[in-house]
C-alpha cells in the first residue's frame, strides 16, 4: 500500500518541455485542470500528497517520477538523462531528505525514474536514451544491498522503459504489444496493449484502484476483467509532452 505521493504543479513554461509527439501545443488552462484532477484521483486512492509549487526554470518538472526512485525505506536520488532536465532532482533532494535514508546516482550515470519499474522484490531499469549502463550499474548496486533482484532490458523505439511497461500487481504486466523484450516477461500474466491504444501502456496501480488514461477503452476493459477498479483520467495535454500518468507522481 502506498501511503503517500510528491507531485509537481505544471510551470506556465510548460509548453517549452521536451516532446517528440506532434500532438500540438498544451493548453495550460487545460494542462492546470487535468493535473488537479490526477492530484484528486490520488487522494481517492487514500494518498497524503505534497505539492510542489511550479518552477518555470524547468517546463518538465512537474513529471517528478524521472527524478528518484523511491520506496517506503529508502530513496535514490537520479541524475536525469537529458541535460533540459538535469537540476529537477535537487528540489526533490531536499523534500526526501527528511523522509527516507537517501542514495545518489552520480557523474557519468545518468537514469530516469521512468526507467524504473518494481515488481514486488523484483526492480526493472531499461536502458533507454536516458539511462546509460553507469547509471544502470550504479542503481543496481543501491537496491542489491536491499536484497531486490534487479534485470536490466534494452528499451526500444519508446522514450522510458514504464512508457511502454507497467506491474499492476497479482503478476499482471501491461505490456505495449510490439515492447522488444517480451521474453524477458514470461514469468507474468502479460496484457497485450492493441495498436492505438499504446499510450494506455503507462496505466498506473494505486492502492485498490488502477489509474487509465481516458479515451482507450479496449484495454480499460482487460483490466476491468481482471478486477481491478478504474480511474479514468483525461491526460491529453501530458501527452502531448510525452508523459504519462506514472510520470507525474513519486509514490511510496
Ligand atoms: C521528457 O521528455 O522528459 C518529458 N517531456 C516527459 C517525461 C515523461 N516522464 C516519464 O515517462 N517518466
Amino acid at each position: 500500500m502506498f501511503t503517500r505521493a510528491i507531485v509537481r504543479k505544471p510551470a506556465h513554461t510548460y509548453a517549452n518541455g521536451i516532446t517528440t509527439s506532434n500532438l500540438g501545443k498544451p493548453d495550460f488552462e487545460l494542462v492546470k485542470k487535468q493535473h488537479q484532477a490526477y492530484c484528486e484521483a490520488l487522494i481517492n486512492c487514500g494518498l497524503e500528497l505534497t505539492v510542489l509549487d511550479p518552477d518555470p526554470n524547468f517546463p518538465d518538472s512537474c513529471f517528478v517520477e524521472d527524478t528518484a526512485v523511491v520506496t517506503k525505506d529508502f530513496g535514490i536520488i537520479t541524475r536525469p538523462g537529458d541535460p533540459r532536465r538535469l537540476g529537477e532532482e535537487i528540489e526533490i533532494r531536499k523534500v526526501l531528505e527528511p523522509i527516507l535514508k537517501l542514495h545518489y546516482i552520480e557523474e557519468p550515470g545518468t537514469l530516469d525514474g521512468g526507467d524504473i519499474m518494481q515488481a514486488d522484490k523484483k526492480f526493472y531499469v531499461g536502458l533507454s536514451n536516458r539511462t546509460n549502463l553507469s547509471g544502470s550499474k550504479q542503481l543496481k548496486e543501491i537496491l542489491a544491498s536491499y536484497n531486490y533482484d534487479v534485470y536490466s532490458i534494452p528499451v526500444c523505439n519508446i522514450l522510458h522503459f514504464k512508457t511502454g511497461v507497467n506491474y499492476l500487481g497479482e503478476n499482471n504486466l501491461i505490456l505495449h504489444h510490439e515492447f522488444c523484450s517480451k521474453d524477458d516477461f514470461k514469468i507474468y500474466n502479460q496484457i497485450i496493449v492493441d495498436t492505438n491504444e499504446e499510450y494506455a501502456a503507462n496505466s498506473l496501480r494505486v492502492n485498490d484502484f488502477v489509474l487509465v488514461p481516458k479515451g482507450f477503452p479496449k484495454i480499460k476493459s482487460k483490466i476491468q476483467e481482471l478486477g481491478y477498479k478504474i480511474i479514468e483520467l483525461e491526460m491529453s495535454e501530458f501527452q502531448k509532452m510525452d508523459g504519462g500518468l506514472s510520470c507525474l507522481s513519486l509514490r511510496f
